[in-house]
């Protein structure tokens, strides 16, 4: 097994995309320390010196620092409209109820939902108290410990490689992003000598299938898609062509769609069973079902998380946009209420703006 953010680059030399070879076999557990690939563009920085990478991975690794000061940057940008409401709280001289009403509005204002900015402020005031903090700057550092601990279930790495190929549809409603993130993952799979196949399942709209053609150009993959015709077949017959072709990955783009249209929601769940049919050794396809939710939707984004978990049975969570005017509080309630991990958050609409989900730098960010 490998996952493409916790393996060390499996050859020296990689080849190209399309004739890449298989990873190794079962291997065990990375040790603590090595996890050094993690996020290459961001995100956990080196703990131990491994072995040395690839020139190709060794170049990404050697820009790290400014690659990743860049995003988390943008990422602060984007979530400044809430990070400065939130920190014009603490600018005041006493921690006193007043403060705290405050913080309880601005949570609200930033999509954090009742039971997320409930359970953030006991929390807090368990904080201050334990810290015997007198001056509202503390309280800034100790929200940021709050925020952090709760939206670190949501941390978790996409593993990929446990299955050959690993099987992954991906969701969500209209103009989500669901279609550029998949041509940014499928850069991040590549970029770890992933092979990767792309299945357009968007049978619904105009110019969806030449689209994703244009990312799969960008990234020297194929596609398999069909002129019209049934969603559901598309993704069968991606899965064959996957495991006939010795894939690593196969990413089924699926059409927008809204959870209150019910017939939608129903070719959905359809799409999902044909994958499970197409799995004639029985692995678990679809291994992953991500959802992608627009990071700018507020708590829309929450039942949207709740209503495709209650659908198709969503693996993880990908957040796009939150480079724009996002307020990103909604990733509390969706700890809270619906914890779905998060995989990834775009940051951009290029092909690396793609970053793997750090609980505690998005506390940070998210408190500008
Ligand atoms: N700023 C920014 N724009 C993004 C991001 N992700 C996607 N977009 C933009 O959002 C728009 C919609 O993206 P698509 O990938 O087509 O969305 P989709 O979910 O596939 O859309 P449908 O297939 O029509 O439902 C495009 O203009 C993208 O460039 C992001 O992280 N940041
Ligand atoms: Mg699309």
């Amino acid at each position: 097994m490998f996952s493409f953010f916790k393996k060390k680059p499996p050859a020296p030399e990689p080849a190209p995309a399309e004739a890449t070879p298989a990873p190794a076999a079962a291997e065990p557990p990375e040790p603590a320390g090595r996890n050094w690939l993690r996020n290459p563009f961001g995100g956990s920085k080196p703990e131990a010196a491994p072995d040395p990478p690839p020139a190709e991975v060794a170049a990404e690794v050697a820009a790290e620092p400014a690659a990743r000061t860049g995003w988390v940057d943008r990422l602060k940008l984007g979530l400044r409209k809430t990070g400065s409401s939130i920190t014009t709280v603490f600018t005041g001289t006493r921690i006193d109820e007043a403060l705290y009403e405050q913080l309880e509005e601005a949570l609200l204002m930033a999509d954090a939902g009742v039971k997320a900015t409930t359970v953030l402020l006991d929390d807090l005031r368990r904080r201050v108290k334990e810290a015997r903090a007198t001056e509202p700057a503390a309280v800034r550092g100790l929200l940021v410990d709050a925020i952090a601990d709760m939206l670190r279930p949501l941390q978790k790495p996409l593993v990929i490689g446990e299955h050959k190929p690993t099987v992954v549809m991906v969701a969500g409603v209209n103009g989500a992003g669901k279609t550029t993130s998949i041509g940014k993952l499928t850069r991040h799979l590549a970029a770890h000598q992933a092979s990767v196949l792309l299945a357009a399942a968007d049978t619904f709209r105009a110019a969806a299938r030449e689209q994703l053609a244009v990312w799969a150009d960008r990234n020297y993959v194929e596609t398999i898609s069909q002129q019209g015709g049934d969603p559901a077949a598309v993704a069968f017959d991606a899965v064959n062509a996957g495991r006939a072709r010795g894939k690593d990955v196969v990413l089924v783009d699926t059409a927008g769609r809204l959870p209150t249209q019910l017939h939608l929601m129903e070719e959905l769940k359809k799409i999902r069973r044909t994958l499970v049919k197409a799995d004639t050794a029985g692995t678990g396809v679809p291994h992953e079902v991500l959802l992608v939710i627009d990071g700018n939707t507020g708590q829309n984004a929450l039942m949207q998380v709740k209503a495709f978990d209650d659908a198709i049975g969503l693996t993880g969570l990908i957040v796009t946009k939150l480079d724009g005017t996002a307020k990103g509080g909604v990733l509390a309630a969706i700890a809270q209420e619906r914890p779905v991990p998060v995989y990834f958050i775009g940051v951009g609409e290029k092909l690396e703006d793609l970053e793997t989900f750090d609980a505690r730098e998005f506390a940070q960010a998210l408190l500008g």
